[in-house]
């Protein structure tokens, strides 16, 4: 951990923040929860007994990863030659979106992945996730539970807390920190001159990303990509095949 850390922090990185509105998304863990338990009362199924946010910030990661591949991308830094030159890096782009899941874990943080996101649905991430949840709280992940991570997410939210600076793991170009959402006041715009003060439930995102591959422009309409699609939960519908 302290070696890849140290690594880590090597990466000449930038960081990118601001927020997301939960609201939708609530209702829509709300409705579903909701059915899951109906279901369950009746013992009608095996699926799980809820959703966390998990699932869903995951899958609209991976949405918006097929737009812009670039954060899912490996940087493979140059090496010196003979004559005494570095050569020059490469990107590796990476068509599976692996995506690792900080976890807090009684032995402390370790980062698993979820495999090929881009093919699964909410559920099927759901069903990973807990799986994995349950193998690290006691210590059991295969090693290759942690093998090609492409990007990372750590959500702080069910601890506390709002912002944080992750850092970036190895062998990835970004990764992203979501804070306990919480009931704050904002301001809608009715378009015609008027205003009026909301009741709305916000979560900031944190991104760190290294600057070698990426711009804080390419991380700004990656964030906006996957904030539509937290902010309208329909387009989950939408891109179901
Ligand atoms: N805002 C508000 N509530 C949140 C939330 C957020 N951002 N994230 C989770 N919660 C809530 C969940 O909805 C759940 O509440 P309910 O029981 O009412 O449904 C509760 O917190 C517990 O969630 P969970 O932990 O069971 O499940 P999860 O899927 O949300 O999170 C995991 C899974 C693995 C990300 C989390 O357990 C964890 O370990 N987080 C810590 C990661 C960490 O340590 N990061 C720091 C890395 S740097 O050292």
């Amino acid at each position: 951990m302290v070696k890849s850390m140290r690594q880590s922090l090597e990466i000449p990185h930038f960081g990118f923040s601001d927020e997301v509105s939960m609201l939708q998304l609530k209702d829509l863990r709300h409705s579903i929860n909701g059915y899951l338990k109906r279901q369950h009362k009746e013992d009608k199924t095996d699926l799980p007994q809820k959703l966390s946010y998990m699932p869903f910030l995951v899958k609209a990661f991976s949405l918006a990863l097929t737009k812009y591949p670039l954060l899912n991308a490996q940087y493979v830094p140059g090496k010196p030659g003979n004559d005494g030159r570095t050569t020059a890096g490469h990107l590796v782009y990476r068509p599976d979106h692996n995506i690792g899941i900080a976890m807090d874990t009684p032995g402390g943080l370790v980062v698993p992945n979820i495999p090929r996101v881009q093919h699964k649905s909410v559920l099927d991430i759901a069903q990973d996730l807990q799986r994995l949840q349950k193998l690290a709280q006691n210590g059991q992940l295969p090693p290759d539970a942690f093998q090609n991570t492409t990007i990372t997410m750590s959500n702080i939210g069910n601890i506390g807390g709002r912002n944080l600076s992750p850092v970036i793991p190895p062998d990835t170009v970004c990764i992203v920190a979501i804070g306990r959402s919480q009931v704050l006041p904002r301001i809608r715009d009715l378009h015609d001159g008027k205003f009026e003060v909301i009741r709305d439930e916000i979560a900031t995102v944190s991104f760190s990303a290294d600057h070698r591959v990426v711009d804080g422009a390419s991380v700004a309409r990656f964030f906006v990509d996957w904030k539509n699609t937290l902010e309208n939960p329909g387009r989950f519908i939408m891109e179901l095949k």
